[in-house]
């Protein structure tokens, strides 16, 4: 984090030029447009980026997909501050290799995203959303209590799938439920307790609860496989906390509507916005429009975070976050 003599926004950056494609949270926007050059387009693709945009253009402000060609297309773009913490969206491996720096918005939303994942749970196991539309429906009155669930949290055991920051924080409130946790990494972490397994479908077999909280990344593609649900069992539930692309939703809709698992929980999905039609019509899944991180107080503390990370890198020629495929790049690195 910067140290404490260091003022955002009071460094002068007014001939900075910054690009926004697309849409940005308000808090970013007004930051962006007191301190810097601001240049909007209405989306991330070359053929909007003028020969004058190209020219002037050392930062992006990323809400939105920045791939290779976009990168290429701004020859002396000097960073990408993204809007999340998840960057799947940025293709940074190819920032790195260009000397361009990318940033994301870590820790900030961290203890946000963990109670959406523990609300997913509940709702999945327990049947609550089930349980209100039987109220709001009038079959309270009509015809009597909601029916007792299968489904309990008592005697479960908890896997959980990427023990980062966030995943962390999720097993922090699953302790507090009195269940043991197990987790599947690349790498077994230090200073925890919980059985670490190197293979995701081995923790599926270990556990009957399986909580997602993994990057989107190449190596995670569609990890949640027909293999991985049937290793989870009958009694299982899913939550998906992380990203869609880590799940084979076509594998999951079969195995939620044939009772290889009992329920899901998601909250992201392959093709956001849109959710397998087979998905939404699984009476035994609980569904949410990507809201783990969304509260006006967090949202506004990630946007705070993106923004400092441009001021940071054109002030003092160091970014607060950057991700791990860009953390070598210098400031300099890229001269155009
Ligand atoms: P993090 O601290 O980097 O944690 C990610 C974890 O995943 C690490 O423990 C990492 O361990 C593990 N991992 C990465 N690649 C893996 C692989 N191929 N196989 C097995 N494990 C792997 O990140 P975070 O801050 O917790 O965020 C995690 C993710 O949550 C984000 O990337 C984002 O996609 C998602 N997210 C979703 C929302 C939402 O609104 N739903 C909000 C925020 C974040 P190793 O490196 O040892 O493998
Ligand atoms: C945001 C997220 O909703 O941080 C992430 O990785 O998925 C969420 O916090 C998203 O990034 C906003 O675009």
């Amino acid at each position: 984090m910067p140290n404490q003599t260091w003022r955002p926004d009071l460094a002068d950056l007014k001939s900075v030029t910054v690009l926004l494609p697309g849409n940005a949270h308000p808090q970013t926007l007004k930051r962006l447009e007191e301190n810097f050059d601001l240049v909007r387009i209405e989306r991330a693709d070359p053929a909007l980026i003028t020969e004058e945009i190209a020219a002037r253009v050392k930062g992006i402000s990323a809400m939105t997909r920045i791939d290779a060609a976009t990168i290429d297309a701004l020859p002396h773009l000097e960073i990408i501050a993204n809007f999340g913490v998840g960057y799947d969206a940025v293709d940074a491996p190819h920032a790195g290799k260009s000397g361009v720096m990318v940033t994301n918005t870590p820790d900030v939303l961290t203890e946000e995203v963990a109670d959406t994942a523990i609300a997913l749970l509940l709702n999945a196991v327990r049947e609550l959303y089930r349980a209100e539309e039987w109220l709001r429906h009038g079959k309270w009155a009509g015809q009597g209590p909601y029916r007792l669930t299968a489904g309990t949290l008592r005697g479960r055991k908890v896997g959980i799938f990427g023990l980062g920051r966030i995943g962390k924080a999720v097993a922090r409130r699953v302790e507090a439920f009195g269940l043991p946790i197990a987790y599947h990494n690349r790498r077994e972490v230090e200073g925890v307790s919980y059985d670490y397994y190197p293979s995701l479908v081995e923790l599926a077999r270990n556990v009957d609860t399986l909580i997602s909280v993994a990057p989107g990344t190449p190596e995670t593609d569609k990890a949640v496989n027909a293999d991985v649900l049937q290793a989870l069992g009958s009694d299982g539930v899913f939550v998906n906390i992380g990203r869609g692309t880590t799940v084979d939703e076509d594998a999951l809709a079969r195995a939620l509507a044939d009772g290889t698992i009992m329920a899901a929980g998601l909250d992201v999905f392959e093709k956001e916005p849109h959710v397998p039609q087979a998905l939404i019509d699984a009476p035994n899944a609980t569904l949410l429009p990507h809201v783990g991180s969304a509260t006006v107080h967090t949202r506004k503390a990630m946007a705070d975070l993106q923004v400092d990370n441009l001021v940071s890198w054109f002030s003092r020629g160091e970014a607060v976050t950057p991700v791990p495929e860009t953390r070598h790049v210098a400031k300099g690195a890229r001269q155009g």
